[in-house]
């Protein structure tokens, strides 16, 4: 429960952070059209992908303890179903499903963080839902379930782009499961594509958890090795690479029995493979523990970008208040020359006898300020026009790239700096930026900083005894 609490407290204060002092920041400057705790202020979350039929609304029914999600060996379900916890039913209660909202609301209202969603339109509003449930399994984490993936010809009459759809929930969700069954065991392509799109490299490996279900439909253990080693070769061919992610083995209990009942021996070794069940079942309940990474990384890169967005402004300011300064140098010298020139020629004039004469000083005065006027005006806009190219021309060069990860974080904001400055043609008040960025800097190091370092003390805490504490109300079903 200590566990919990602290999770949820820095939880609460990461999303703070952001809050705070990067999003006012990000809105300002067109880094984001939307507050950036918008994606991340809800509660962690789960996405379950896989083919249609792989077993993915039996195996919440078995995490949540009760038929809450519609199975069927068609495919069953095509909504995309977000299941979270009702805080205010009791737990007392039997497990039930004690409110639905449907897609619309969902998607404007601002308690959730679905509004990135809108843009798949209609037909995907009316094929999204939340439903709550009073499970003690989602206390602390949401459950999506996805319609099951179909062959490409039928993806295409779904109404709304199915792909950006999962892209879009992968970027929300702390954890992806991708299901297969043994049937199909390798049939995820496209899914995978769009979740490389959308999951950064560097966390994909720790969010993207594949699982091999039904596995007690396997005739016997040689035909699950079988099965195995297929999924296996599909899975380096669609990723690319040799080395093969980790593959979990699940199946549910409830639906097994029909089968086990059938051939008994056959089916001895699922035996064996009851603690893969059980990891299965602690990795989805690891999501909180998973979106306090998430989050870390979140602040790591956003403060990051916004830093280097911020250095980008300041240098450009910078570079154009030293080029002001030597403009006018050049503008006083000119109006001085052009009064002292003005002195001497009405010195010339048989009118005047002396060149301290009033009137002399006076026409002096007169070329003087025409000039700085002029100087101030033409040429000082054509100065700042030419500098303005010249630096969109050359904008790699406003900051200084000199390791890879600057360069990549500069990557991902240079079309925004470039968009910023057409925008302000380059007229922004440098006193601001500068405070700014000391913010967001003090955000990019010592924050994060301080956030990794809680993180390790609840990986310790973790380590000292923090035990699961969700119900397996089927796995006592199955002991009794
Ligand atoms: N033997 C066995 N059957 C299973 C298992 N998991 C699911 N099933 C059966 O497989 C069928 C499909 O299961 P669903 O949970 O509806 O699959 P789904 O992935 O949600 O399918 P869609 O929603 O249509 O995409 C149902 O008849 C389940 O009873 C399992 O582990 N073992
Ligand atoms: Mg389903």
């Amino acid at each position: 429960m200590y566990r919990e609490n602290y999770i949820n407290s820095l939880r609460a204060e990461m999303v703070d952070l952001v809050r705070t002092y990067l999003s006012p920041v990000a809105l300002k400057y067109g880094y984001s059209d939307v507050p950036l705790e918008t994606t991340i202020k809800w509660r962690p979350m789960v996405l379950i992908l896989g083919n249609y039929s792989s077993g993915k609304s039996t195996l919440i029914n078995e995490f949540l303890g009760v038929d809450i999600q519609a199975v069927g060996q068609a495919p069953t379900d095509d909504s995309f179903t977000i299941i979270t916890f009702d805080e205010n039913a009791s737990e007392e209660d039997p497990i039930k499903t004690t409110e639905v909202r449907d897609g619309k609301f969902l998607l404007n209202d601002p308690e959730y963080p679905f509004e990135i969603l809108k843009k798949h339109g209609h037909r995907f509003a009316s094929h999204f839902r939340l439903k709550k449930v009073n499970s003690p399994f989602l206390r602390n984490l949401a459950l999506i379930d996805t319609p099951g993936m179909l062959d490409s010809i039928t993806e295409r009459d779904r109404g709304y782009n199915y792909q950006d759809v999962i892209g879009d929930l992968a970027q929300l969700a702390d954890l992806v499961l991708v299901l297969f069954d043994p049937h199909k065991a390798g049939t995820v392509r496209e899914a995978h594509t769009s979740l490389r799109e959308t999951i950064s490299t560097r966390t994909f490996e720790d969010r993207v958890l594949f699982v091999l279900n039904r596995i007690d439909e396997c005739a016997s253990l040689a035909d699950l090795l079988q099965v195995y080693g297929t999924l296996c070769w599909n899975l380096s061919q669609i990723t690319g690479r040799k080395d093969i992610p980790t593959i979990n083995l699940t199946y549910s209990l409830r639906a097994a029995t029909a089968v086990q009942t059938r051939n008994p021996e056959a089916t001895s070794f699922l035996y064996h493979l009851q603690n893969q069940r059980k990891m299965l079942k602690e990795a989805v309940l690891e999501a909180p523990q998973k979106r306090l990474d998430n989050l870390a990384s979140f602040i790591e890169t956003h403060s990051e970008r916004l830093d280097h967005f911020l250095e980008a402004l300041i240098n450009y300011r910078t570079r154009l208040r030293k080029l002001r300064f030597r403009f006018w140098a050049a503008g006083v010298s000119a109006s001085i020359i052009a009064g002292l020139l003005a002195i001497a020629g009405a010195a010339t004039l048989d009118r005047f006898e002396h060149v301290s004469d009033p009137p002399v000083i006076g026409v002096g005065l007169i070329a003087f300020l025409l000039v700085t006027i002029f100087w101030g005006i033409f040429p000082k806009r054509l100065m700042e026009r030419l500098f303005h190219r010249r630096q969109m021309r050359n904008i790699d060069l406003l900051i200084p790239l000199s390791s890879q990860t600057r360069k990549d974080s500069w990557q991902a904001v240079r079309g925004l700096v470039a968009d910023y400055l057409v925008k302000s043609k380059g007229r922004f008040s440098l006193a601001e930026v500068r405070s700014e960025y000391h913010s967001i800097h003090r955000v990019w190091v010592e924050g994060t900083r301080e956030v990794r370092t809680a993180l390790n003390e609840i990986a310790n805490l973790m380590k000292n005894g923090g035990e699961i504490e969700a119900e397996d109300a089927f796995d006592d079903e199955n002991r009794a």
